[in-house]
C-alpha cells in the first residue's frame, strides 16, 4: 500500500528524522540521559506518528532497517554528550530476531560508543507471549554491555515477578499510571508499591509522562530516581540537547 511504499522510500532516503527527549535526575533535576523519538513527516501528508508507521513497518519487514536507522543515529548523537545516556526503543519485531544482537554489537563497534551508556528499551506485551525467547534475547544483548529497560510498565499485564527473572536493568512506569498520580488514590497506591516493589529488588526506576512539577515530586517520593516528561523537556532535536546541556554543565 501507499503508506508501506512511502516508509520503505523513507527509509532508505534518510527522511527519518530522530529527537531526544531528555531523562533527568530525580533529586538535582539536570539532565542525565535521553530517549531518542523517530519522527516522519510524510511528503504531502505531513507528520505521522511512530504510533501509526511502527506497526505498517512490522509487519512490512521495514523493523529492522528502522530500527538499526534509529540505533545508529542515536549512538552516533550520543557520541557529542558523552555524560549522557542514551535510550533506545526496540520493537518485537526487531527483539524477536535472533540476529537482532549482532545488529546491535556492530552498531556499537562502528560508532565507538560505550556500550553501558545505551540502554533499550523494549515494551512488556511481547514479553508475556514468549517469556522463554525473551530471555535469552536479554542475555544476549546484556552480554554486548547495554542495559536493558522495560518500558510501559503498567500498561499492559506485566507481572512484577518478571523484573527479576529477565534481569532488567531499569523500569520504565508508564504515563497511563503516573498521569493520574495526584488526583487519583489508587493510581496513586498502585505507584508507590509498584516503586516500592522494583527498588526492593535493586533495579532503578523512571516514571515516565510528567507534565507538572508536583507529579515529578510525588514520583520522586515514592523512590523514582529518574523523570521523564514535558515538565522536564519535549522530544527535541539533537542540537538543543548540546545548548541544553552546555547551559547546565
Ligand atoms: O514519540 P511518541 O510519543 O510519538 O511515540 C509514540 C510511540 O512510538 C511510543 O510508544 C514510542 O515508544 C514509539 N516509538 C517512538 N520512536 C520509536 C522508535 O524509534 N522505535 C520504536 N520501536 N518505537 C518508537
Ligand atoms: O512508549 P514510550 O514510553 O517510548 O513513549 C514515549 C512517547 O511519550 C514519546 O513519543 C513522547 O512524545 C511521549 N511523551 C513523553 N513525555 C510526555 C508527556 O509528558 N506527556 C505526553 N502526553 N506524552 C509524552
Ligand atoms: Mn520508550
Ligand atoms: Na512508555
Amino acid at each position: 500500500n501507499a503508506l508501506e511504499l512511502d516508509l520503505r522510500r523513507a527509509i532508505e532516503m534518510e527522511e527519518l528524522v530522530v529527537v531526544y527527549q531528555p531523562l533527568v535526575d530525580a533529586s538535582s533535576c539536570e539532565m542525565t540521559g535521553v530517549e531518542a523519538l523517530v519522527r516522519w513527516n510524510r511528503p504531502g501528508h505531513g507528520p505521522i506518528s511512530p504510533e501509526t508507521f511502527i506497526p505498517v513497518a512490522e509487519t512490512s519487514g521495514l523493523i529492522e532497517a528502522l530500527g538499526l536507522f534509529v540505533l545508529r543515529k542515536a549512538c552516533e548523537a550520543a557520541r557529542q554528550w558523552p555524560d549522557l545516556r542514551v535510550a533506545v526503543n526496540v520493537s518485537p519485531g526487531q527483539f524477536r530476531n535472533p540476529a537482532f544482537a549482532d545488529y546491535v554489537r556492530n552498531v556499537l563497534n562502528s560508532t565507538e560508543i560505550e556500550a553501558g551508556r545505551v540502554t533499550l528499551e523494549i515494551t512488556e506485551g511481547y514479553i508475556i507471549q514468549n517469556p522463554e525467547r525473551t530471555r535469552q534475547s536479554i542475555e544476549r544483548l546484556k552480554a554486548l554491555g547495554v542495559k536493558v529497560a522495560l518500558d510501559d510498565f503498567g500498561s499492559g499485564f506485566s507481572s512484577i515477578g518478571y523484573l527479576r527473572q529477565f534481569g532488567f536493568d531499569r523500569i520504565k512506569i508508564d504515563r497511563s499510571l503516573t498521569m493520574n498520580v495526584l488526583e487519583d488514590g489508587r493510581a496513586r497506591e498502585m505507584l508507590r508499591a509498584t516503586v516500592a516493589l522494583a527498588r526492593s529488588l535493586d533495579i532503578p526506576v523512571t516514571a515516565e509522562g510528567i507534565e507538572i512539577e508536583e507529579q515529578g515530586r510525588a514520583l520522586q517520593n515514592f523512590g523514582c530516581d529518574e523523570l521523564q516528561g514535558y515538565f522536564y523537556g519535549k522530544p527535541m532535536p539533537e542540537a538543543e540537547i548540546s545548548k541544553r546541556l552546555a547551559v547546565q554543565n
